[in-house]
């Protein structure tokens, strides 16, 4: 490498945010993902979790969408149209998504491992769905089969877009675009496509402009249509899933419905996370989609507002989010009960996808440090490591009594509500995503994940391959080559863990001396400069074959909850690296009297043939595992946070 100099990280300098009149140019977020097409993953903890919802959770999903009714449903509607009779099965008005979802997380499988017999059968499916779609692009099956008998009890009967607090027809169209722009992403076929934007269509007719002043219960149509603005180019689209944004909450132009569905205020004056989980987060992605877009100064200073809310007042340590079973809801600030905790695995889901547009809006690594720490921990916490149960709430204690996962006290094979399976099934293969980033002639590498990267910068292409053993071990090697030499930017994500910060905002803080500081070497020397924005940068003329190595201190550290969370007062918790660790009755015979013992020795033992393949800590009183893998051996107590021996 040539001219290479270390430069610390300039304030990042994006677009003057201002609100911009509906025919201006649209801008879109200052940073781009680098697209899954361009990552092959090696790496020794993600790709078998991929493998795994390739290989078995997708069949298994398209299995129980076959024998619970779901396929026929469409068909059912097909004969319905024709003038038959016919009866909805399954018991949710949006089972319809589950069919959607496992479509996407299949298509995003596809471009990591082409697997033309999935292929074909997704298209199989494909043409079963444009079966239940009526001529004028409507398709929510139960609605079409039979309007005055909702598959639930709390679905108000009646005729469409009647009761949309609680029917779905939105919520099943925001699902349709989501998964027929992955689709389409995926595999440049049309067939998907083609009904998403026939469903699009009627609703620009029904609720565009002028047109009825109505918003959805259940948020996601907002981000979906912003997908299918981005596939087609459709303006239509976009200014529609900005209606609903600013028609949300907004009393002067409708009746609201209250803060359970983020309606109560508008949008860009709430300041508070409040509600159904999923539903919020949902929202807030949708209304970041609105910040770049518009470039509009409202929504920007709304959604980092909601955000330091979420993060610091109702956030578990886990990144899981929603405290209250109750309305599977967002509690009060600091409101975080351990065993009751609802903390749903879709809530997990939908903070990761607003998490990665923050930072794609303003380049700051505190976005992907809470991405992080809910991905490896609230969120795959949610599927079985066999990939075929699963959890809805995602506890941080058991008492071997409460059966928090909709009526049992361990994993489960499936749900009537089969929301979380379906969605761990579309975000799982989509990871790949969420590692690298651009913005011109700068490169994020934001997730430590092994794998080679060709990154389009400017004409050239810039090959990243990563190899590390994270999150076991805190080394990870970088190999930079180019075809041609180039300007470029490196910007490495710090995480706020190697530096002492559990979490933006300091709910929680570390108590024990953190390990030595990282380290970070370019071909061999240190790379001076301080973090900055969470990243520390190298830039420079590069001309090929440079070696980047990341050093990571990973230690057991011991972490406490600010005072306001009463659920953890003189409680500690165990990390290790981007780890919350636990205890599980099945390794400690003596689970109740588990205290922590700061003077004590904390082992990192490496266990390959448990839990396939985790390090344990291990002290004289307990043995402790990474959270994301309790439940996987059966019943029994668990815990993340413990007395402490003083
Ligand atoms: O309402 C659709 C989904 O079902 C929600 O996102 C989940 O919380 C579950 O209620
Ligand atoms: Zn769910």
């Amino acid at each position: 490498m040539k001219h290479l100099t270390f430069l610390a990280v300039a304030i990042l300098c994006f677009p003057a945010c201002k609100q911009t009149a509906d025919t201006d140019a649209r801008a879109d977020y200052p940073i781009q993902q680098v697209n899954l097409t361009q990552v092959e993953l090696t790496d020794s903890f993600w790709l078998p979790r991929i493998q795994t919802i390739q290989k078995k959770t997708i069949q298994y999903a398209f299995g129980k969408c076959d024998s619970e009714g779901r396929f026929e449903n469409f068909q059912t509607a097909a004969r319905v149209m024709k003038g038959e009779k016919g009866k909805v099965r399954g018991f949710m008005p949006f089972d319809d998504t589950d069919v959607y979802k496992t479509i996407e997380g299949a298509a995003y499988s596809l471009i990591s491992a082409p697997d033309p017999a999935l292929e074909q059968y997704v298209d199989s499916i494909i043409a079963i769905v444009a079966l239940g779609q009526e001529a004028d692009g409507y398709l929510t099956t139960w609605r079409t089969i039979n309007p005055t008998n909702p598959p639930a009890d709390w679905v108000k009967p009646g005729e469409r877009w009647t009761g949309l607090e609680m029917s779905h027809e939105l919520y099943n169209s925001g699902h349709l675009f989501e998964a027929a722009t992955a689709h389409y992403r995926a595999t440049g076929k049309r067939n998907f496509l083609h009904i998403a934007i026939r469903n699009a269509d009627l609703l620009v007719k029904v609720f565009g402009d002028t047109a009825k002043h109505e918003v959805p219960g259940h948020e996601i149509v907002e981000t979906g249509l912003v997908k299918l603005y981005h596939a087609t180019k459709n303006e239509d689209y976009l200014k529609l899933s900005r209606k609903f944004l600013d028609l949300r909450g907004n009393s002067a132009r409708r009746q609201i419905r209250g803060p359970y569905s983020q309606d109560h205020l508008p949008v860009t004056e709430q300041d508070e996370v409040v509600g159904h989980a999923v539903r919020a987060v949902y929202l807030y992605a949708g209304m970041t989609d609105i910040a770049a877009i518009y470039a509009d100064s409202a929504y920007r200073k709304a959604v980092h507002t909601l955000w330091e809310n979420m993060v610091e007042k109702k956030m578990y340590l886990t990144g899981g989010l929603g405290a209250r079973h109750a309305g599977e809801a967002f509690g009060d600030n600091y409101e975080l009960p351990n065993l009751t905790a609802y903390s749903e695995t879709c809530a997990a889901i939908g903070g990761v996808y607003w998490d990665e547009r923050l930072f794609r809006l303003t380049g700051e690594s505190r976005y992907y440090d809470v991405l992080e720490r809910t991905l490896y921990n609230a969120l795959i916490a949610g599927i079985s490591l066999q990939g075929t149960e699963f959890f809805y709430p995602n506890p941080l204690e058991a008492d071997g009594r409460y059966a928090f996962n909709q009526g049992k006290k361990t994993r489960q094979p499936w749900f009537d509500c089969s929301c979380c399976p379906t969605n761990l099934i579309r975000f799982i293969p989509y990871i790949p995503n969420l590692i690298y980033a651009t913005q011109a002639d700068t490169v994020y590498a934001n997730l430590f994940i092994s794998g080679n990267a060709n990154i389009p910068v400017g004409q050239n292409t810039v090959r990243i391959v990563q190899e590390t053993n994270y999150p076991w071990d805190g080394k990870v090697l970088f190999r930079v080559s180019m075809e041609k030499p180039q300007d470029l930017a490196l910007r490495i994500r710090i995480p706020g863990w190697a530096v002492n910060e559990v979490s933006p905002g300091s709910p929680y803080t570390y108590s024990n001396e953190p390990a030595a500081p990282y380290t970070l070497l370019l071909n061999g020397r240190k790379v001076e400069g301080e973090r900055k924005n969470g990243y520390m940068e190298i830039s420079g003329q590069w001309t090929g074959n440079d070696r980047v190595e990341l050093t990571l201190p990973m230690k057991v550290r011991f972490v406490k909850a600010i005072e306001q969370i009463s659920a953890d007062k003189d409680l500690t918790a165990l990390e290790y690296g981007p780890l919350v660790y636990c205890a599980e009755e099945t390794d400690n015979s003596r689970f109740d009297q588990i205290r922590l013992n700061p003077q004590a020795s904390y082992a990192v033992e490496r266990t390959p043939g448990l839990l396939n393949g985790i390090s344990v800590i291990r002290t004289d009183a307990a043995t402790f595992i990474p959270y994301y893998a309790w439940s996987n051996r059966g019943e029994g107590k668990m815990k993340v946070w413990f007395e402490t021996n003083k």
